[in-house]
């Protein structure tokens, strides 16, 4: 028994915020997880702050299936981005505690290493395809062989698309509301299989490549844009459609073989099980800091591995070097591992979370240390106090509101 002393959220921004969750146990150790929701950070800071903290004081820090079971099916709200983000950050640091005690690494506990290193991916984008080439040449450098890309409409007149960044001016012009990109349906279609033409031309044959939809199209959009990209042989086509529609993955499943990977939206093991075991889908791609953490993303596996899905978690700089960390001790593990997402932090990020996972020849690793391998350093993200941001949003041309 482990007694859980103290429920600690630190909310800091070293150039982009981080909710950072500290539980400490009355045997002298403590864990650390990430409870980062991006542009809503304070939601599920102060759900664990006001809510939760006082349920776990007094727990045993030991038995993390039983306080995942009580905070998730016990409080009768459930699931959802807020709920399973403030779980997520709870699971991880009772996981990183559980390591401590036991003094081996998170990838040790879950049933030990099934390979060497996980195979990651970065992202390529540029304004025409000539950018987005020069930018998959850089990552094929320092040594990824998966690589994702996107392009702007260039020559349309259109603002911004998922993936590629605003100008300094536009971000200027909006004073810190959210930034707005104009898109339309159309000119995407076209674009994306015409990016793909191109690198297919100029790069070599055995470098996957794949593209991010971000959940934009509709049903026949999406099998019209995976059907004409098949010549091309994605990797993956990522998140063809809004995650209301896990049905509707059937209906691209019949018009191509293009790969199909999903699930940064789904926020727990139900929101999977449709697209899994009607195997609509190829790689089950969640977000181990929104979907309650490393005890709910192994359950997605376990159900994943007999469907024949892999696992792609998800790796963008908004969840923290805590949750790429575990990301990378579970794709260690799991038997059913596709690839890995992951960003180079900040150095900023890197001083104020150290011990998130190395990268070297395409490949991401994780240190022996027990537990997580990460840490906090409170004094440094004491000097990075929390800056309201928002995610960008999107609209058509007539103005009416779309899918980011
Ligand atoms: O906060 C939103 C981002 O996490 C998301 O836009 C990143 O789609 C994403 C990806 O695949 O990394
Ligand atoms: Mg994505």
């Amino acid at each position: 028994m482990a007694k859980i002393t103290q429920v600690k959220v630190v909310v800091t921004c070293p150039g982009r915020n981080y909710v950072l969750v500290k539980i400490e146990t009355d045997d002298g150790l403590y864990g650390w997880g990430d409870a980062t929701l991006n542009g809503r950070e304070l939601a599920p800071a102060t759900l664990i702050e006001q809510h939760l903290a006082p349920l776990l004081v007094g727990m045993d820090a030991d038995r993390i299936e039983d306080i995942h079971q009580y905070l998730a099916r016990g409080s009768y709200w459930r699931g959802g981005p807020i709920q399973m983000t403030a779980l997520a950050g709870i699971d991880m640091a009772l996981w990183d505690i559980k390591g401590k005690r036991a003094g081996l690494p998170l990838y040790s506990l879950l049933g030990g290493k099934s390979r060497e290193g996980a195979l990651a991916y970065s992202h390529a984008s540029g304004r025409d395809h000539k950018e987005v080439e020069e930018n998959v040449r850089r990552l094929m450098e320092r040594g990824f062989k998966v690589i994702r890309v996107q392009v702007a409409f260039s020559g349309t007149g259109l603002r911004g698309t998922y993936g590629v960044g605003f100008s300094e001016r536009e971000e200027a012009e909006r004073k810190g509301l959210p930034m707005e990109e104009v898109w339309e349906p159309a000119p995407y279609l076209r674009s994306v299989p015409r990016l793909f033409e191109y690198l297919r031309g100029v790069l070599p044959d055995d470098l996957e490549l794949f593209h991010d939809v971000h959940e934009r199209l509709t049903p026949i959009e999406a099998a019209r844009l995976a059907k004409e990209l098949e010549p091309y042989h994605l990797f993956f086509l990522e998140d063809a459609l809004r995650p209301e529609h896990p049905e509707s993955f059937r209906l691209i499943r019949q018009h191509t073989t293009t790969p199909l990977a999903m699930g940064e939206l789904y926020f727990n093991l139900y929101d999977c099980l449709p697209v899994i075991t009607g195997q609509l889908i190829d790689y089950i791609r969640c977000d181990l800091g929104h979907c309650g953490g490393i005890s709910e993303a192994r359950k997605i596996a376990a159900i994943a591995e007999p469907f024949a899905v892999k696992t792609a978690w998800h790796g963008p700089g908004d969840i923290g070097p805590i949750v790429h960390a575990a990301n990378v001790h579970l794709d260690y593990f799991v038997p059913n591992f596709g690839v890995q997402e992951m960003v180079v932090f900040d150095e900023r990020v890197q001083e104020v979370i150290p011990g998130g996972p190395t990268f070297a020849d395409g490949y991401l690793h994780v240190s022996d240390a027990p537990g997580l391998g990460t840490d906090v350093d409170e004094a440094k993200a004491a000097h990075y106090p929390y800056q309201r941001t928002f995610l960008p949003t999107t609209r058509r041309l007539d103005g009416s509101v779309h899918d980011w």
